[in-house]
């Protein structure tokens, strides 16, 4: 079972683990592979260190060389964690770590223990604060290959050739909850890509929602404040559906396309690999010419696009609240790649900033890919996970302002905001001005920024010259002009004033637009959401007011949401007469592939291990990972047992397969008929061979039905069967 999650990979490298001796009770774990016990450790210790003093001639690296050694993949510095010793900070070797000094066995603890001192000192300020947004997140490096060259449109190099690859890392989260919250909670995914491109990072920091709920920068800790914990009881967590979020969203009718947004399956995706990702803002390419075209950035997941459905996501949240990091972090693990592609929108860059009538500046509207279409320009692959969460999915810091030539920002409002947010923030979060030197956030090429001192200075810069013009430092670093970044020329003009343009002021239109290109199963889960959000909020002046713009959207779903919550439904004014938009519906067209896709099969006493490992090997080839549960770990008929109806809950998996074995398990476990029936209500393929149907039976579910496989044996066909079923995503029409 190659891509068993459960396989780990070799653990070379981690630190052996000490046995317990006659000496030292108090320590567990196995012995040090490298060091020999007792004096011996000291006496090699000593020895080695007499030898290295006496050679000591040779230059020494410095910090800041060393450092720059390691960039290629950004990783620690080598100066960090060097050795099999234990030292202090400042590299004194410690004789022992599990007993503080003190005065006797049974006395007090001396104040003099300076590696004590050291060391819960370290472990005090060990947390630094969480995002005050996507706190909650997870990510990985990989590489981005460009398809062909883009030097018509942009000077970027990183896109001005075939096959070209750049590093980058890559980190998903959720908005509203805190660091520990539930992955799976309904809310907007971040999809932040780092480019360490050959000229300065690129930092692409999107969502997998394209547009936003506000149309200005100012109101965004308004917005935030509204969907976080109310601030008196600090309650709930994580979630939207409260009073003060549905009263702030009800009274900023520009956020109502979002909400649709929100309101969708789109908030709750089954993975981060099978999430769209968009950069929401309209960005301004340049190319050497100095022509310029307006852009907006989408990301394709090779996977397709596809969600939990909302039981699931909420069980999920006490079952397993790391489903997105864990499904990341395995299928890596299990070399299933996510891939993504990167697609532009590109649209000319008129004067009014416009196309089609949609205001471009205003990051609340999409433009339909029926009238733009994405064009495929590269592949996002990510294909290593972290070293150490915190040294690099906690400490990346992204920025929007982080751009490459070739590369520029419009005047949307929202983004201007952000401009300035994501370089201020990190002086909390990350504590001083030198943030950019932690290896997860350096540039993998030269950095001559004459920047000096300031919290945390990891550099030893040489010379005098901290300031240009100089002739003292040979005028370097010396500024390249037109070769640099240079920021599109545009005439900037107007009153100074607090005011939005009129061309902001359609609130609806793409509310509906995103309602009418809705299947029916989808159109029926928003209204679900809005039940659940506006359902769950006290104040009845929230709940009127919401469905006042709801009715704006469109009269059905404002009277279905009504009707939910049992309050009247009001009079709008939709504008239904727009096209709808299929690029926006989530359901496919065809069976999609199926890589890291969970698929749980039940067995009990006299199961054929020849059947499971037929089964097991097709599921592989598709990419699948089986999980075998049974009534206890171990081994059942000799097949290995990676769940127990303990541990196991149907919401783990994309799919449940009965081997004819899981009867005699049911007779025991009334476990396995609730499995089957939440995995079918869940709309999830499940299937039986042989004499596993009658488990099918027992739980109610009709053999024949869309999404219910039964074979005779668990042959050849019976795993394409399979294969095919769990392609599809979920069976809605049963
Ligand atoms: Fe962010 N956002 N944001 N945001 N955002 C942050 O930056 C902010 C917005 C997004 O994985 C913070 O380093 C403002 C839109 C992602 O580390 C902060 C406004 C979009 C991430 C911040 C927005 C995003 C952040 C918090 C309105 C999609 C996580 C910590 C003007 C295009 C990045 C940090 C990661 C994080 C501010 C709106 C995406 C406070 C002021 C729109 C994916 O700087």
């Amino acid at each position: 079972m190659a891509r068993n999650p459960a396989k780990k990979k070799s653990t070379a490298g981690a630190p052996a683990r000490k046995k317990p001796t006659a000496e030292d009770p108090f320590v567990t774990g196995a012995p040090p592979e490298k060091a020999p016990p007792g004096n011996a450790v000291a006496s090699a210790y000593r020895a080695e260190k007499v030898r290295g003093s006496a050679k000591a001639t040779a230059p020494r690296t410095s910090p800041q060389d060393a450092g720059r050694a390691s960039l290629p993949d950004a990783r620690s510095p080598q100066w960090a964690q060097q050795g099999d010793v234990l030292t202090t900070v400042g590299g004194t070797p410690v004789e022992d770590s599990n007993n503080s000094l003190r005065a006797g066995p049974r006395g007090s603890t001396l104040l003099e223990d300076h590696h004590l001192r050291e060391k819960i000192m370290h472990f005090d300020h060990e947390r630094i604060p969480e995002r005050v947004v996507h706190a909650r997140g997870a990510g990985a490096h990989g590489t981005f290959t460009a398809y062909e060259s883009l030097a018509d449109v942009t000077s970027a190099v990183f896109l001005s050739a075939a096959g070209l690859e750049t590093p980058v890392f890559t980190r998903f989260s959720t908005v509203a909850g805190s660091r520990g919250s539930a992955d799976t909670a309904r809310d907007v995914r971040g999809f932040a890509v780092k480019f360490y491109t050959d000229e300065g990072n690129f930092d692409l920091v999107g969502n997998n929602i394209p547009i936003f709920f506000i149309q200005d920068g100012i109101k965004f800790p308004d917005l935030i404040h509204a969907a976080k914990p109310e601030p008196d009881r600090e309650i709930p967590q994580a979630q939207t559906a409260h009073d003060t979020f549905w009263d702030f969203a009800s009274l900023t009718p520009e956020s109502t396309a979002m909400l649709m947004w929100i309101m969708s399956d789109r908030a709750i995706p089954r993975s981060y690999r099978t999430m769209e990702g968009f950069g929401v803002h309209t960005f301004r390419l340049v190319n050497e010419a100095g022509e310029t075209s307006l852009v907006k950035f989408h990301w394709k997941p090779v996977l397709g696009v596809h969600s939990l459905v909302w039981e699931e996501s909420q069980r999920l949240g006490g079952i397993d609240p790391d489903f997105h990091r864990r499904d990341l972090w395995n299928a890596i693990e299990a070399e299933a790649y996510p891939e993504w592609e990167l697609g532009l929108q590109i649209m000319e860059d008129t004067e009014d900033q416009t196309f089609g009538g949609i205001d471009l500046l205003d990051p609340t509207k999409i433009v339909p890919e029926e009238l733009v279409p994405v064009r495929p320009v590269g592949r996002l692959r990510l294909d290593r996970n972290p070293t150490n969460f915190f040294a690099e999915t906690e400490q990346i810091a992204f920025d929007s302002g982080h751009l490459v030539r070739g590369i520029d920002v419009t005047d949307d409002p929202l983004l201007h905001a952000r401009l300035f947010s994501y370089l201020d923030t990190q002086l909390t979060r990350l504590g001083g001005p030198n943030f950019a030197q932690i290896p997860i956030n350096r540039s993998h090429t030269s950095v001559n920024d004459n920047l000096r001192d300031g919290f945390m200075q990891q550099a030893v810069p040489e010379g005098r010259a901290a300031y240009v013009p100089n002739s003292i430092g040979g005028g370097c670093p010396f500024a390249v002009g037109d070769a640099g970044y240079v920021h599109v020329p545009r005439a900037v003009d107007g009153v100074k004033k607090r005011e939005r343009a009129q061309s902001f002021a359609d609130h609806f239109s793409q509310a509906t637009l995103f309602w009418t290109s809705m299947s029916p199963t989808e159109r029926d889960h928003i209204v679900g959401a809005f039940a659940f959000e506006l359902g769950k909020c006290e104040d009845l002046t929230v709940i009127d007011r919401m469905l006042g713009n709801l009715a704006n959207v469109d009269a059905e779903l404002c009277a279905l949401v009504a009707e939910h919550v049992g309050r009247p439904a009001p009079d709008g004014n939709p504008d239904t007469s727009g096209e709808a938009s299929p690029a926006l519906s989530m359901m496919p067209t065809a069976p999609g592939p199926i890589d890291g896709r969970a698929v749980g099969l039940v067995i009990g006493e006299g199961t054929k291990a020849a059947d499971v490992r037929r089964l097991d090997d097709a599921l592989d080839a598709a990419g699948a990972v089986l999980h075998v549960i049974a009534a206890h770990g171990g081994e059942v008929s000799g097949v290995a047992v990676h769940k127990t109806f303990h541990t196991v809950d149907s919401v783990e998996f994309d799919a449940l397969v009965l081997a004819p074995s899981a009867v005699a398990a049911l007779a025991a476990e009334p476990k396995v008929a609730v499995l089957a029936q939440e995995v079918f209500r869940h709309h999830k393929t499940v299937a039986a061979w042989g004499a596993g149907s009658d488990v099918l039976d027992q739980a109610g579910i009709a053999i024949g039905l869309p999404g219910v496989v039964h074979a005779d044996n668990a042959n050849a066909a019976f795993a394409k069967a399979v294969v095919e079923a769990v392609g599809w995503h979920r069976h809605w029409d049963r």
